[in-house]
């Protein structure tokens, strides 16, 4: 088409008159930006490139980034990924060939955005984000996602939500929230990480994550400087009793000193707690992961230490009676996978007994029939929600108010393998979620989310409502 076919197809005469004639009524006094600006307007609002390449995530190891084009700009996004992953959730997609990264090059996802991807979303509102994703789930044409990967599929969803939102000139997490018809925005409550154990460290902490909760903050500001301190005072009393060397950190930050027992870590972050002043403010949070200790129907807390006897397993009942005493003992408020992802009846019985929020992790997978079969069995009360375990910002939406219906909590998660993006941040915004967990309130991938929800509460001003006393509520 020549230029002029253009300029008439358009009608752009008129549209450059109507924008003078704009300027001079506004009496702006800069008419070539403001004339720009609204020409900006009557650019239509499409899809024009989608690129992906291969990056590495906080572990070193490859994952997806995506940058997309539209007529308002690049707009660039990234895939977390983890280290749990189970038959139910959406299939990340790795090369496979030893001799390349171990085996975990994403090439082949990276290939799939750049031929397959691309072409079928070049022209694309992406404004429409739920035509978006459905148009990547129709072209994968698998129940998990399997043949274009979850990863290549979740960098350009998120991607095309950041673009979404630069088409319509409203902060990423206001457009999540008109595209869930949430009306209520809320900043969450952070779970922030002060141990490690698990598959996440090298120590003989058995459980994965012993956390802090500022339920008792003002605003998420007051939040981050509580987890901060708390985690330096920790740092401090990690360091008296270990010697600096205790103080290295895990996967997600938290402090991996050589302790051998839950109560072990539970008495060094109670004392951190004690040094900060803030102690009724901060409750407990365990990630138990017991999925990782589970042999048969019993459990085995000894399973990282060299002396382990193999005599000493735990039935899932003295399971829940050691659940129950550290509830007493400690103020823990929440548990995380307490049992084995398929001991259903175990994780009913303790769910049932009320003394905490009990989130599902491994147990839930973030997979829709998982949830539904939970809150019918009542298996548990809380969603911890995985973007990429599921692959799409519109499917992410629809099991966050899955969960929401059955009131329970939702939790929205990082991934150990995680990288600079903030999406969830906002995402946990936008969808009112009330609690997110980012790992340690320290290393630069876990803080983007932090720090951007900083920004975000500065951005909301005297509408920014910290949900607080509230957090089990979402
Ligand atoms: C978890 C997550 C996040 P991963 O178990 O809650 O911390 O771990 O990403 O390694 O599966
Ligand atoms: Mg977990």
């Amino acid at each position: 088409m020549s230029v002029q076919e253009y300029l008439d197809k358009h009608a752009l005469s008129r549209k450059i008159e109507d924008a003078v004639n704009a300027a001079v009524r506004a009496k702006t006094p800069d008419p070539v930006l403001f004339i720009s600006n609204h020409m900006k307007k009557s650019v239509p609002s499409m899809i024009t490139k989608v690129k992906a390449r291969q990056i590495l995530d906080s572990r070193g190891i490859p994952t997806v980034e995506v940058d997309l084009y539209t007529n308002k700009g690049m707009f660039r996004a990234s895939a977390p990924s983890g280290a749990s992953s189970g038959m139910y959730e959406a299939i990340e997609l790795r090369d496979g060939d030893k001799g390349t990264y171990l085996g975990n090059g994403v090439s082949r996802a990276v290939r799939n955005v750049n031929e397959k991807i691309s072409e079928a979303l070049i022209g694309m509102d992406p404004t429409l984000q739920s035509q978006i994703d459905q148009a990547m789930i129709d072209l994968d044409r698998t129940e998990k996602k399997g043949e274009l990967g979850a990863n290549a599929i979740l960098a350009v969803s998120m991607a095309a939500c950041k673009a979404g939102a630069a088409e319509k000139e409203v902060p990423l997490y206001k457009h999540i929230a008109v595209l869930s018809g949430n009306t209520n925005l809320s900043l969450p409550i952070p779970a922030f990480t002060l141990l490690s154990g698990g598959k996440y460290a090298g120590n003989f902490l058995p459980v994965k994550q012993i956390m802090i909760l500022p339920i008792g903050a003002r605003q998420f500001e007051e939040a981050l400087q509580m987890g901060s301190e708390t985690y330096h005072h920790l740092k401090a009393v990690i360091s008296k009793k270990y010697g600096t060397d205790g103080c290295s950190v895990g996967e997600d930050g938290g402090f991996a000193p050589s302790i051998t027992s839950i109560r072990e870590g539970l008495d060094l972050v109670k004392e951190a707690i004690g040094r900060t002043g803030y102690s009724e403010k901060l409750k407990i949070a365990i990630d138990v992961d017991a999925t990782e200790f589970c042999i048969g129907t019993k459990y085995d807390l000894d399973f990282k230490s060299p002396n382990n006897s193999g005599q000493n397993f735990k039935s899932g009942e003295d399971m829940i009676n050691i659940y129950k005493d550290l509830c007493a003992d400690y103020p823990i408020v929440s548990i995380e996978d307490p049992f084995d992802k398929e001991d259903w009846e175990h994780a009913k019985h303790f769910s049932n007994l009320g003394i905490c929020q009990v989130v599902g992790d491994d147990l839930l997978m973030s997979n829709t029939k998982r949830i539904e079969r939970a809150v019918q069995e009542s298996a548990c009360n809380a969603l911890l929600l995985k973007v990429n375990q599921i692959g799409t910002v519109t499917e992410a939406i629809e099991i966050v108010k899955l969960a929401k219906d059955a009131h329970w909590g939702v939790v929205i998660s990082q991934r150990s393998g995680e990288t600079e993006d903030a999406f969830i941040a906002d995402l946990c915004v936008g969808l009112a979620v009330s609690q997110i967990k980012a790992g340690a309130p320290c290393r630069g991938e876990r803080l983007a989310k932090y720090n951007q929800l900083l920004r975000i509460e500065e951005d909301l001003g005297d509408q920014a409502v910290y949900v607080g006393d509230d957090w089990r509520l979402s």
